[in-house]
């Protein structure tokens, strides 16, 4: 009977040990491009600290911000041969890779990150297109509506004439149409771009006039309600396999939430990012007149129609999946009222 105890309580003390040792293997790193101030690593902090959270420490999360680990060009590489388990991805920074979800990219007049970050997560839930089935989808997201951050004042289009903007994705051709000279790379790069003067400005979202201090050296901000820019959060599909069971729903459960998390963080700090820029270095903020914001409208629509081209040619549902952007898009400006 002793022997018997004896043996089981060590088999017990095995199992023990065996799960804890597992347990203690789960540390994920997550790579992401920007640095840690930006929107896309205080998601990142958000969300490890929401695992870490709801697996009470079985799962941890080793973060790498400002391209410690991966680049902004090798991020999508990087997940899928497991460099780092976790990376963020910005999707126009990998032109034609991403034919269904790019459609985020298209100049359709999103209101608000929380409206085109709930769509984008909606729209991919439904798709789940082809062009992921590489890695794991985690959450995806967007920034906010683009606007002109420029060292001369543009106060109108015309001001534009030649001007080299930094941007990405179909803002880029936008850009060209409207007169000025579109540079593209990763934001990653622009703040040396910026400061040998190899661009004159840039077109993204307001929350970099503070977490890159662009506002700086762009006094003059143009309010243009160009495209989002979509980003993904993606993981190693071995990283994921070996994850327990109960972990993985953990991190399913989170898709959505993070999702909105992330659009009302970005909403709210690009107001807080504006005032702080107008306030510190008294930028200048020109807003353009209807006709010229229906100027802006008209070049993008063959920008549209080149899109359900591309998507058409990559065997998708090109009107459906603008069709049900669109209704997303509705649905949720009518929710969040944003
Ligand atoms: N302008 C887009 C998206 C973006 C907006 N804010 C940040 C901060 C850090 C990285 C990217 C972005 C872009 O250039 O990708």
């Amino acid at each position: 009977m002793r022997k018997l105890i004896a043996t089981l309580s060590a088999s017990a003390a095995l199992v023990l040990l065996l799960a804890s040792a597992a347990l203690a293997g789960t540390t994920l790193t997550y790579a992401n491009f920007p640095p840690a101030k930006t929107f896309p690593c205080v998601q990142m902090e958000h969300w490890k600290a929401e695992v870490e959270n709801r697996t009470n420490g079985a799962v941890a999360v080793q973060t790498f911000p400002g391209g410690t680990l991966l680049g902004a060009k090798n991020m999508l590489r990087g997940v899928q041969t497991g460099q780092a388990d976790i990376g963020c991805i910005s999707l126009p920074y990998y032109p034609g890779v991403f034919p269904a979800m790019s459609a985020v990219n298209l100049p359709v007049a999103f209101s608000s990150t929380t409206v085109a970050s709930l769509t984008m997560w909606d729209l991919y839930q439904k798709y789940q297109p082809e062009e992921f089935k590489d890695v794991i989808v985690l959450t995806m997201f967007t920034s906010a509506p683009s606007n002109i951050m420029s060292k001369t004042p543009v106060k109108q289009l015309g001001d534009l004439n030649g001007m080299e903007l930094r941007a990405s994705g179909s803002i880029l051709k936008i850009l060209g149409d409207m007169g000025a000279q579109g540079v593209g790379m990763p934001m990653s790069q622009t703040p040396e771009a910026l400061q040998k003067g190899v661009v004159k400005g840039l077109v993204s979202s307001f929350d970099v006039l503070k977490d890159f201090n662009f506002a700086e050296i762009c006094r003059y901000e143009t309010i243009t309600n160009l495209p989002v820019y979509p980003f993904a959060v993606i993981m190693n599909k071995a990283s994921w396999n070996r994850l327990p069971g109960d972990a993985q729903k953990v991190l399913t459960d989170l898709g959505r939430e993070q999702s909105e998390w992330t659009g009302n963080y970005l909403d709210n700090h690009i107001k807080d990012s504006l005032a702080w820029a107008k306030e510190k270095y008294k930028v200048e903020v020109f807003e353009l007149t209807a006709a010229e914001h229906a100027d802006i409208k008209a070049k993008g629509v063959p920008l549209v129609n080149a899109w359900r081209t591309e998507a058409a040619k990559a065997d998708l549902d090109a009107d459906a999946i603008l069709s049900d952007m669109l209704a997303l898009k509705t649905k949720y400006e009518t929710e969040t009222g944003k």
